[in-house]
Parts: C-alpha cells; structure tokens; sequence
C-alpha cells in the first residue's frame, strides 16, 4: 500500500511512503539509482530517480528503505523522499500505484503497525493524539503514552487481575478437599487495592483531557466592561473590535493561548444585558451559551462603574457546577488608589480572589495568567512523571473494570460461590485488554483508526 505521508500543499519535500510484502519489488520499478532497492539492507538512503513506466524521469528524490521487521509497520517499506509540491508528489504517488501498490485508506500504517505487534492499541491512539497535540503538556503525556507508559501501566494491573483470577479457579478446584489457597479476606483485600488504582487511573481523565483539549474559558460580563480589550490583551493581539458604544461585540469570537504548557481557547463574547436590538440579542443568546459550555467563566468587571465587589458578583454571569469561575476587575488605572493593597481588601471581601487588571496599561495582566495556570494546575494537579489518561475509550474501558471487580465484591458479600467473583474478575481483566487491544473487535479499530489521515 502507498500514501502520500506529509500534509497536502507546498513544501520543501514530501514523503510517499510505501508499505507492505512488495514493496521493495514496487520500490526497485520506479527507482532508479546506483542500486537496486529490492537488494538494498534496511535503514539505508539512496540518492536517485523516481521513473514512470516509459522510463521518464518524474523527480530527483531519496529513497530510505526498512526491512521488516525493522519499521513502523513492521513490513518492508521503502520512503521516497521528493520535492513537495502538490503536482509532483502526486506523480511520484500515481508512479508507485502504476508499478502495483494500492492506494491505503486511513490510517492503515499505523493500523499495521498495530496488527504486526509493532505498537500496542493505546500507543496507536498516542500517535493520532500526539499529531493533534496544540500544547506542551498535551504533547509530553501523548509522547509518554505513545512511548507504552500507558500500555504498561494497564498491562501490569491486568496481569494482576489474571493473578488473582488464576489464585480463585485454583481455590475451586480444592474446594472439595476443604482447602483454600487464597482466603477470602486476602482476595477482599487485592481486588480493593486493584479496585482504588484502577479508579484513580480513570479519574486521571479530567486533568488529561485538558492537557489534551485544552481548557474552555469565556470572558463575559456587563457590556462595557473591557471584554474585548482583556482579550486582545491577553493574545498580544488586535483580535477584537473595541469601541466605547456598550454593546460592540456581537459574535463570540475564540482564540487560543497557551500558558505554562496549558492551552486555554479564550472566548470574547457580547456583553450580558437585557436588550431589545435583535442582533445584540441574538449575541447575548450565544454568551449564554459560551457560558454553559466553559470550563472556566472569566466575568470581567467594570472598576469605574461604582458599585461594590459584591453587587458585581450578584449580577455575575450564571455559571454551573464543575465549572470555575474567575472575577476580574478591569479599568484598575481608573481607580484614585490602585494598585495600593487597600483597594484590594475592599474588593476580596465580597469574593474569595478577585484579579485586578488593567487591559489597557496591561497592568495585573501577569497575575491573571497565574490565576488561570493555578486554576488549573493548582491543588491536586498531577506532575508530569504521573500517568494520566487522555481518552474517552479509555476512561470507558476503566469504569467497566472498577464495575466488573465491584460485582465481584458485591458476590463476595451475598456469599455466592466463588465461580461468580471469578467470572466478574475475568471481565475486569478483559475490559483492561481493550485498552492495549490485546482484546479488540472490528468495529472497535474502525472507529480508532477514522480518526487518522490517510498517510499516517
Ligand atoms: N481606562 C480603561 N479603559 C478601558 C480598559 N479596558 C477597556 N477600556 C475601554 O472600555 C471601552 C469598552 O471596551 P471593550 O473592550 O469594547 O468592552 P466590552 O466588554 O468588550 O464591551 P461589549 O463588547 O460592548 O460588551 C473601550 O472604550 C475601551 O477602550 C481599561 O483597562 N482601562
Ligand atoms: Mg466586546
């Protein structure tokens, strides 16, 4: 199979990447060099030609070749390096798929890779994770699982579950000696301890997913309150129309930035006010909605609108449970007494921290990226030598584990014959396999490998 493996459009080179039991023969029909790279040894380059079937000359290119099972898919492959430019990478493809190479759907390389043991399934999905990767932390916890931290992880509890798994089926077969090789306090004992690491692992998934997705945040707050300015402030950027009409914004707009490796996709919204302009009601209809979706509200205060702390936070945007919300008082340079620690006493009465910033002297603008990285971060934030799950199949496959070994703790309790807990610890142990995929359907691959391009 043969695909173009670098992204479409201009570019220095592009790759053709060809895979499978012929692929040096298919190799060795369009390349010309000084050797023949259906004899060449594996994680060897060769400079020369790629050729049509008349012997016309299409590119000057490099073939690297892998001998099996020494690559990615763990078949042969040979790699053709040549110029990247849309046209011709897609001559030098048509070349390969005239010698015989079939055109590969996407994903397949990886799904290969997979299928010849070269990866396991939670490394495959690391690949497709770690290409999508928009952040520091996304890309080193995709690295980390791609590099088998995960898989391993998940294989040691399962062996552990097949352990005592064998340790029960044993036990059966000297029940009618009277004999116990495991008593059922131990046994009590190991599927709790496998029960709290394997929960801890999938409740790892709320911090993973937003090193992986990143973290949803929506400034929002009274028309006028500098919205638009914190957000242009923050990205360093003119993104927004700012003007001293209440009510500029219409559309949210979304941007991201990253701080201490964390990505944030900041969104601007139309101020929150009753209205009867159609279009700014349609507007504030959709900050309502920003709102409900975030994964922190940002309500930006007005400092020069005299009310207290307090009679801002009453009329704070509604924000749900799970939710974090952030108060920031904006226009601080038009305080008489700012940045004086008075002010800011006053102010952290009405509300546990309020941030205090100035987006146009950009003043406080440090603290409120600290504020936002310690949102996140802060308390019980995982180190990064920590393994932590990044994906919903993954989360799923756990909280099928923890139900099966706590239907085998809850046969224990009603006294049911040790041939129940046996089959509900066997189907812990299958739901951790379908995470390395050591247990995987059809169906299941499918859908994994959709998500990839073709080339990967
Ligand atoms: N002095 C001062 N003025 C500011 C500051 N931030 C914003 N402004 C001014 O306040 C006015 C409104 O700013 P915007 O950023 O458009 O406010 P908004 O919250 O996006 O307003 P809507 O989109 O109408 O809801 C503009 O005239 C800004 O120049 C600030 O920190 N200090
Ligand atoms: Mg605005």
């Amino acid at each position: 199979m043969v695909a173009i493996a670098t992204p479409p459009g201009a570019g220095a080179i592009a790759v053709v990447r060809v895979s499978g039991p012929d692929a040096l023969q298919i190799g060795a029909k369009v390349f010309r060099g000084s050797v023949n790279v259906a004899d060449a040894g594996g994680y060897t380059v060769h400079y020369g030609h790629v050729v049509n079937q008349k012997e016309e000359q299409l590119d000057e290119v490099l073939a690297t070749v892998f001998r099996a099972p020494h690559s990615f898919t763990g078949e042969d492959m040979v790699e053709i390096s040549c110029h990247g430019g849309t046209l011709i990478t897609r001559t030098v493809l048509e070349a390969v798929i005239a010698a015989g190479a079939r055109p590969a759907g996407p994903g397949e390389f990886t799904r290969r890779a997979f299928l010849n043991s070269r990866i396991d399934l939670s490394q495959a999905e690391a690949v497709a994770d770690l290409i999508a990767a928009q952040s520091r932390r996304g890309q080193s916890v995709s690295l980390g699982h791609l590099e088998g931290r995960l898989g391993n992880t998940v294989r040691g509890l399962r062996k552990e579950v097949l352990d005592l798994c064998a340790l029960l089926e044993l036990n059966l077969d000297f029940t009618e000696e009277g004999l116990d090789v495991i008593s059922a306090a131990t046994l009590r004992d190991q599927i709790t301890s496998l029960r709290s690491r394997i929960s801890s692992l999938a409740s790892s998934y709320a911090q993973g997913r937003i090193y992986r997705d990143g973290v949803s945040v929506v400034l929002a707050g009274e028309p006028n309150a500098g919205k638009s300015s914190l957000f242009n402030a923050l990205l360093k950027q003119d993104r927004a129309i700012v003007t001293p009409v209440p009510g500029t914004t219409r559309d949210a707009l979304e941007e991201s930035i990253v701080i201490n490796g964390i990505l944030f996709r900041l969104t601007d919204t139309a101020g929150l006010r009753e209205t009867v302009d159609h279009v700014e009601r349609l507007g504030v209809e959709r900050t309502r909605a920003a709102v409900t979706g975030a994964d922190v509200v940002l309500h930006v205060m007005d400092a020069a609108v005299s009310s207290s702390v307090q009679e801002h936070l009453d009329r704070m945007a509604v924000h749900s449970e799970g939710q974090q919300l952030l108060p920031v008082l904006n226009k601080c340079d038009l305080l008489p007494s700012w940045p004086q620690p008075e002010v800011r006493k006053e102010l952290e009465q009405g509300a546990a921290s309020v941030v205090l910033v100035s987006a146009k002297t950009g003043e406080g603008l440090e603290e409120l990226r600290t504020a936002l990285s310690n949102l996140i971060l802060g308390g019980a934030s995982l180190g990064m030598e920590d393994i932590c799950i990044t994906n919903e199949r993954h989360k799923e496959c756990l909280e099928r584990a923890l139900q099966n070994l706590d239907g085998g703790i809850a046969s224990m309790e009603k006294g049911a014959s040790q041939e129940y807990v046996a089959f509900d610890i066997r189907e812990a142990a299958a739901a951790l396999a379908e995470i390395t995929g050591e247990f995987s359907s059809e169906e299941v691959l499918n859908h994994i490998f959709a998500r990839f391009c073709i080339g990967k």
